[in-house]
């Protein structure tokens, strides 16, 4: 199986193009967020990154784990500090990072799919995820983090049988030798740039609508272990959030959960 050695110089030698306000690199860490989320709060500038080669204590959302081994995955975190007019569309952040993720793939020849909100899939298995969390400061939100996490080798997918949705790799998917990870990381830092540059256009949304996975699909949403919606998988609506059409024909605005293809009878 292949892996390949990341380490702070070549890092910084991918990187060394892209105006980042920061670098924390790490053999291992706990999490890529924790560490970003503790410096976001204690001043990081804009576009602060913080990646390591392995994370033991790797989280998804609602404090699922996130597999990240050693030599084998892209753990990524960004710390932003959003312009006053971003401000009114925060909840299209975790569109920003898949729509980077997205290009990063189609860079290296691959045509994924966004299940919404966070996953990127590769035929129909999941190879990077996104956790957005905030640090606040009294009402407002002072700056935020974009966790990505990326199965680039083979190692990295944790064995199928442990998970609810299928898992695969770059390396899998590719049947290849994938391109080095820090390489990955700066084609994702930079698409992120210039899709944040239209945070507050709707070609954010259009886009990241045309490249949903299940449109015009019978889907289901799962919130805390029980199914909250059906229908069909229709769009977005300009805050990010999914929209769903009821078997009236009526529109459902969907804000959590997990989007599973709907079983047939
Ligand atoms: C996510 O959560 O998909 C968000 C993952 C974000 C990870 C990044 S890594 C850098 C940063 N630092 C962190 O600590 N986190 C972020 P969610 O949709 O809740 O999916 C979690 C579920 O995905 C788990 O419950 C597993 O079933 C599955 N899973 C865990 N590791 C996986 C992997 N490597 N590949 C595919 N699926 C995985």
């Amino acid at each position: 199986m292949t892996s390949y050695k990341m380490n702070e110089t070549s890092l910084k030698k991918a990187l060394s193009k892209i105006n980042i306000g920061g670098l924390r690199y790490f053999d291992s860490i706990g999490s890529t967020n924790d560490e970003a989320l503790a410096w976001a709060a204690s001043g990081a500038k804009d576009f602060s990154i913080v990646i390591a080669d392995e994370q033991t204590r790797g989280r998804g959302r609602l404090n699922r784990t996130w597999h990240t081994p050693k030599g084998s995955a892209l753990a990524l975190s960004i710390i932003l500090r959003p312009a006053a007019s971003a401000l009114p569309h925060l909840s299209r952040t975790v569109g920003l990072a898949a729509l980077a993720i997205f290009d990063s793939l189609l860079n290296i020849g691959l045509v994924p799919k966004i299940k919404w909100p966070n996953d990127m899939l590769l035929n129909n298995k999941k190879t990077a995820g996104i956790l957005v969390e905030s640090v606040w400061s009294g009402s407002e939100v002072d700056s935020l983090v974009i966790g990505i996490g990326m199965n680039v080798y083979k190692a990295s997918t944790p064995p199928n049988d442990a998970l609810k949705f299928p898992a695969t790799s770059i390396e899998d998917e590719l049947g290849k030798e994938p391109p080095a990870r820090e390489e990955i990381g700066r084609d994702i830092l930079t698409s992120l740039m210039l899709w944040r540059e239209k945070m507050i256009s709707d070609e954010i949304i259009k886009t990241w609508e045309e490249r949903l996975a299940f449109r015009g699909w019978q889907v289901q949403i799962t919130s805390n272990g029980e199914i909250a919606n059906t229908g069909i998988l229709d769009g977005l609506e300009s805050d990010g959030s999914l929209r769903l059409q009821d078997e009236n024909g009526q529109p459902a605005i969907v804000r959590f959960g997990d989007v599973s293809l709907r079983p047939t009878a």
